[in-house]
């Protein structure tokens, strides 16, 4: 049977994946897509997969896409409320959201409460709510399928195992471009930008160089495998091939490995439980012969070790850890800041946070803290306080 889906960042680098992908499997109807500003590439999405609705973030450039694809069907929405709208439409089976940082979780919750099934590659949505996401994913029965490729290995190797045997989860991390350095201070953002395995989009690969990725994949991982935090371990492995392993109480570990193509994750969490066909490059086990583990330099990388302790607290802690990260990220992206100002201004906003936490949160809560840890972090860096 054929499934019908909206893929939220259409345009970015998950998303113009989703879409080979898509093609391939050859069962799946793109119903609608979105971009935040990038209207040049959606409208070549338009043209060849011609969905019934677009949503684009920007107002200005969403008045640009309307004139420019006039000729055609596709309506074009708007926005936030355009994004809401987009994951809630009826005819839809399956919400990818490969949106970039917080302003994923609502159209979540919304295509939650629809009856949706998720594929999630937008880990901040799990980071900021993972709680009140899981929960209203079990009251309204709907399926999330995780895109991150951790976690789909995480995915795979639960597979006819039982989570309730689960001993630890072993999160795999490349170490990012500086796993060899002993000092960050003088590291630039063409280094930083530089991630040695994975090609992903900006804000990821700089949350990879400073580790802050998979911090937030930790907090991912325990929401949505339902795991205690001191059961997830990080290792850094350089080969980036084993993506995760699940070790059991029988002392059995499972491991799930692949060359590091997002395209393996995607089709997975899309063709569930299938495994289909494809063209993609195999993992020669003769080329990578020599598979490394180590310990993380939690002194080096402080924004893993300030990612456990935000969900150690819990509550909204992990919301404004995230929110923080993700100002800090822009201003590091802008060389408004040096890369080891973002470890700074995390722990300041997450140090101010503390009285104000909530730990029996709701939606509007982690809303607020959101906006408090933007608005906290961005003063920081203004006035240089950090
Ligand atoms: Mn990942």
């Amino acid at each position: 049977m054929n499934k019908n889906i909206v893929i939220l960042g259409s345009t970015g680098s998950i998303g113009t994946q989703a879409l080979e992908v898509v093609e391939n499997l050859k069962n799946i109807n793109i119903i609608g897509l979105s971009t935040n500003t990038n209207i040049g590439i959606l409208e070549e999405q338009i043209r060849k997969y011609k969905p019934m609705y677009v949503c684009v973030m920007d107002i200005e450039k969403a008045n640009i896409l309307k004139e420019n694809i006039k000729d055609t069907d596709t309506q074009v929405l708007i926005g936030k409320e355009g994004l809401i709208r987009l994951s809630t439409l009826d005819s839809i089976d399956i919400v990818l959201n490969s949106l970039v940082g917080n302003i994923g979780l609502l159209p979540t919750i919304y295509a939650i409460r629809a009856k949706k099934d998720i594929a999630l590659a937008n880990k901040e949505t799990l980071v900021s709510a993972g709680e009140l996401v899981m929960k209203e994913a079990q009251k309204h029965n709907v399926n999330i399928y995780p895109i991150d490729s951790e976690h789909s290995a995480i995915f795979q190797c639960l597979q006819g195992n039982r989570y309730d045997e689960i001993e630890r989860i072993i999160l795999t991390a490349s170490g990012g471009p500086f796993r060899e350095h002993t000092s960050l201070e003088n590291v630039t953002l063409e280094q930083a930008l530089n991630h040695p395995n994975w090609s992903m989009g900006k804000k990821i690969t700089i949350d990879s160089a400073t580790l802050m990725n998979k911090g937030l994949e930790v907090i991912e991982a325990k929401w949505l495998f339902n795991v205690d935090i001191d059961m997830i371990e990080v290792i850094i492995h350089p080969q980036s091939i084993i993506h995760s392993m699940v070790e059991y109480k029988d002392s059995s570990i499972i491991a799930q490995l692949g060359t590091p193509d997002m395209k393996v994750p995607i089709q997975y969490a899309l063709a569930y439980p299938k495994r289909v066909k494809n063209s993609f490059e195999k993992l020669d086990l003769i080329k990578h012969n020599n598979l490394t583990f180590r310990k993380p330099n939690y002194e080096l990388f402080p924004c893993l070790k300030y990612a456990f302790e935000a969900i150690k607290i819990g509550g909204t802690m992990p919301c404004v850890l995230n929110a923080s990260n993700e100002i800090a990220v822009e201003y590091f992206l802008n060389e408004e800041i040096k890369f080891t100002d973002i470890p700074k201004i995390v722990y300041k906003t997450m140090e101010c946070y503390k009285d104000k936490n909530n730990i029996d949160y709701t939606l509007e809560d982690v809303l607020q803290a959101d906006e408090f840890a933007r608005d906290y972090a961005k003063s920081l860096i203004i006035s240089k306080n950090f």
